[in-house]
């Protein structure tokens, strides 16, 4: 089983083999997370983006981490919140389970995944959580620890309390 523990702060300085970007399906950049792991990473993340053509909602495609710590970046698009009834759910545990496998083809340990949907997305922060750590539980059998980096307190509360009662 996977060490699966909340971590407050910045993803873009997290030293894990892989980090995960709450991307737009164009992969060119955006806010939040996104923005942040393009600003830390230099330039040659957007050239190495261009070349993916793009990723659908529930997918996720790895670039290198460049000028980060990680080894890895692996880009996936979390489903706009639209009510909770248009396979969102589906959707965001798909982000999780692509990026799991993406680890594996890799021979990525370690993994840090950002709240993903959470924040311009709108997807309810409790849910995503929920779902986030059951789907990481799951399938994440062969990897060592699994980061769920937590920017605001909120999230960070309800992962702590979520992570304790297993
Ligand atoms: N480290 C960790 N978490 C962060 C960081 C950071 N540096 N910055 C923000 N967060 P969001 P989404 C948290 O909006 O909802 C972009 O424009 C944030 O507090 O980044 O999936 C993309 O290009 C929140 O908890 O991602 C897409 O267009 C979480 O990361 C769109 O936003 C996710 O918030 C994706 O929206």
């Amino acid at each position: 089983m996977p060490e699966l523990l909340m971590v407050r702060g910045d993803i873009t300085r997290r030293p894990v083999d892989a980090v995960v970007n709450a991307a737009n399906s164009s992969l060119l950049g955006g806010g939040g997370v996104d923005g942040a792991i393009h600003r830390a990473a230099g330039p040659d993340l957007l050239h190495a983006c261009r070349l993916l053509h793009g990723c659908k909602t529930g997918s996720a495609k790895a670039t290198p981490g460049f000028r980060l710590p990680a080894k890895w970046i692996f880009h996936t698009v979390g489903p706009v919140w639209r009510g909770g009834n248009n396979g969102e759910p589906e959707l965001l545990a798909s982000c999780y389970r692509s990026c799991l496998d993406l680890a594996r083809e890799h021979g990525a340990k370690s993994i840090a995944f950002p709240a993903i949907s959470t924040g311009i997305y709108g997807y309810p922060k409790d849910q995503a959580a929920e779902l986030a750590i059951n789907t990481c539980r799951e399938n994440a059998a062969d990897i060592e620890r699994v980061e769920f980096v937590c920017f605001d307190a909120d999230t960070a509360e309800m992962y702590e309390r979520l992570l304790v009662r297993g």
